[in-house]
C-alpha cells in the first residue's frame, strides 16, 4: 500500500508553542512529515491508521520533546578576527564606547573583515553557524556591517547566503551598512550616509543580496535623522526595515522603527514607556539580547513588564558578534533570558521560536509546529520543556530536522 507520508516521529511529546495549553503541549504526540513540510500533527492516539503503514520512514523520539527549529533572529556571525584583546582592555576599565571612540571596536573587525578573501571568510564564519544548528537552530538571521563599504559587504552577504545553502540551514540576511562610520568618512557622517542610501542600497537589493535593512541608532552609530534616510532608501528599494534601538541610550529609535513599520527593534535596554506603545501599535516585535547585555555588564533592564503588558511579542537572539556577544549558543540565551532578565522559560522559548520567526516576518513559514508549515524541528532529551532554559552550559539536542530532513544528530 502506498504510504502517505515521507517520515512519522512517535515517541515524542510535541511543544508545538501555538494554541492555548502552555507551551502548546501534545503529550504522547506524533507528527508526519512530506516534501518537507508538517503534514499532520496531534495525538499519537488519533493517528489514522498504523504508523508502519502510514509513512516511509518513522523516527523514534525516545520519550523526549520536539519544538520547533530555532530561530535566531539577530546576529552578525559573518566576520573576520576576534576582540580578545578588547575583552581584556574592558576587564582593566575602559568602556565598551571609549573603544569605540578611539577607533578600535566595531572599526577593528571592520578592518580585519575587509581584510579577509571571501573564502577566508566564508571558513572562518563557518563553525559558529554550525555551533548555532548544534544547539537547534534551523533558521538564523545573518547581519552585514563590518564591510562599510559596497565591495566588502556585499562580500559578507554572499558569504552569508553561501553558509546557508552549504549548510542546509535557513538563512536571512540583512544590510547593516550604517552599522558604524568607516575610517574614511571620519567627521563625514552625512557623506556615508548618503553613499548608503543612493548607492549600497539599491545595489545590494538589486543583487538580490539582502532580505531587510538595519541600523545602528546610537551615539556611537547613527542619529534618529540619519536612520530615517537609510529607512527611506530601504523601503524604496522594497526591504523591510529593524532596528538597534536603545542599546545603551534612548535616542528614540523604538518610534523611529514603530513609524517605519519595522519588523522589529532589538536591545532596548533604554526602551521608554512611549517607545513601547508605539512598538505595539506597530506591531513590531521587541528582540531581546541577553548576551550583549551581560557581557557588556550593563544593568539597566529591558522593560519587560511594559513589553507584556502592552502585548509587544518578544523575540530572543544570541547577536553573535566578536565585540559585545561572542557567543553561538542559543540555549544559554533561553537561561540568560530567565534569570538576567525575567522571562519564564515557556516566553523564553516562544522567543527563540514563534516571536524570532515572526522578527523576520516568517511567521507564517516557520516558529511553531502545525500542519502546513516547514518540518524544522529540534528533537531534544528532556523530560519538560522548561528543562531548555533551566541548564545552561548543557546540550541536550539529539537531532534538528531542517525541512524534513536530519541535518545534525547528536
Ligand atoms: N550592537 C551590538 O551589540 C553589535 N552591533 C551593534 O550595533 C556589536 C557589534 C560589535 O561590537 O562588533
Ligand atoms: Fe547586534
Amino acid at each position: 500500500m502506498a504510504k502517505i507520508w515521507d517520515g512519522l516521529w512517535l515517541n515524542a511529546n510535541l511543544a508545538t508553542m501555538a494554541g492555548a495549553e502552555p507551551y502548546g503541549a501534545i503529550a504522547d504526540g506524533a507528527l508526519a512529515v512530506r516534501g518537507g513540510r508538517i503534514a499532520w500533527i496531534g495525538r499519537r492516539a488519533d493517528l489514522p491508521g498504523r504508523p508502519q503503514e502510514l509513512a516511509a520512514r518513522l523516527h523514534d523520539a525516545e520519550g523526549g520533546w520536539i519544538t520547533p527549529g530555532l530561530v535566531d533572529c539577530h546576529t552578525h556571525l559573518v566576520h573576520a578576527g576576534d576582540r580578545a584583546r578588547e575583552f581584556e582592555l574592558r576587564l582593566q576599565g575602559a568602556s565598551y564606547e571609549e573603544i569605540a571612540r578611539a577607533g578600535g571596536g566595531i572599526l577593528s573587525t571592520v578592518a580585519a573583515t575587509r581584510r579577509a578573501g571571501e573564502e577566508e571568510l566564508l571558513a572562518e564564519s563557518r563553525p559558529r553557524l554550525a555551533a548555532l544548528m548544534a544547539e537547534g537552530a534551523s533558521t538564523v538571521e545573518i547581519k552585514s556591517g563590518y564591510g562599510l563599504a559596497q565591495d566588502a559587504e556585499m562580500k559578507c552577504l554572499r558569504v552569508a547566503r553561501r553558509l546557508g545553502a552549504e549548510l542546509g540551514v535557513g538563512v536571512r540576511t540583512t544590510f547593516l551598512g550604517a552599522h558604524a562610520l568607516p575610517p574614511e568618512f571620519a567627521g563625514r557622517s552625512a557623506d556615508y550616509i548618503r553613499l548608503v542610501c543612493a548607492e549600497m542600497i539599491p545595489a545590494v537589493a538589486k543583487a538580490g543580496l539582502a532580505d531587510a535593512v538595519d541600523a545602528f541608532c546610537e551615539g556611537i552609530g547613527f542619529s534618529p535623522a540619519e536612520v530615517d534616510e537609510v529607512f527611506r532608501a530601504a523601503r524604496q528599494a522594497g526591504l523591510p526595515v529593524k532596528l538597534h534601538a536603545e542599546q545603551l541610550s534612548d535616542l528614540g529609535g523604538a518610534e523611529l522603527a514603530a513609524r517605519h513599520g519595522a519588523l522589529s527593534a532589538d536591545h532596548l535596554e533604554y526602551l521608554s514607556e512611549a517607545g513601547v506603545q508605539a512598538l505595539a501599535k506597530a506591531g513590531s516585535v521587541a528582540v531581546l539580547l541577553p548576551g550583549a547585555f551581560y557581557f557588556l555588564r550593563e544593568t539597566r533592564l529591558p522593560p519587560v513588564a511594559l513589553l507584556r503588558a502592552h502585548g509587544v511579542p518578544m523575540a530572543l537572539a544570541t547577536d553573535c558578534n566578536p565585540g559585545s556577544s561572542p557567543t553561538t549558543s542559543p540555549l544559554l540565551m533561553l537561561n540568560m533570558a530567565c534569570t538576567l532578565f525575567r522571562l519564564t522559560p515557556e516566553e523564553a522559548l516562544a522567543g527563540l521560536t514563534r516571536n524570532g520567526a515572526r522578527a523576520l516576518g516568517l511567521a507564517g513559514e516557520i516558529g511553531t509546529l502545525e500542519a502546513g508549515k516547514r518540518a524544522d524541528l529540534a528533537v531534544w532529551r528532556i523530560r519538560a520543556p522548561a528543562e531548555l532554559a533551566y541548564r545552561f552550559g548543557a546540550n541536550p539536542l539529539s537531532a534538528l530536522v531542517i525541512g524534513g530532513e536530519v541535518r545534525h544528530a547528536a
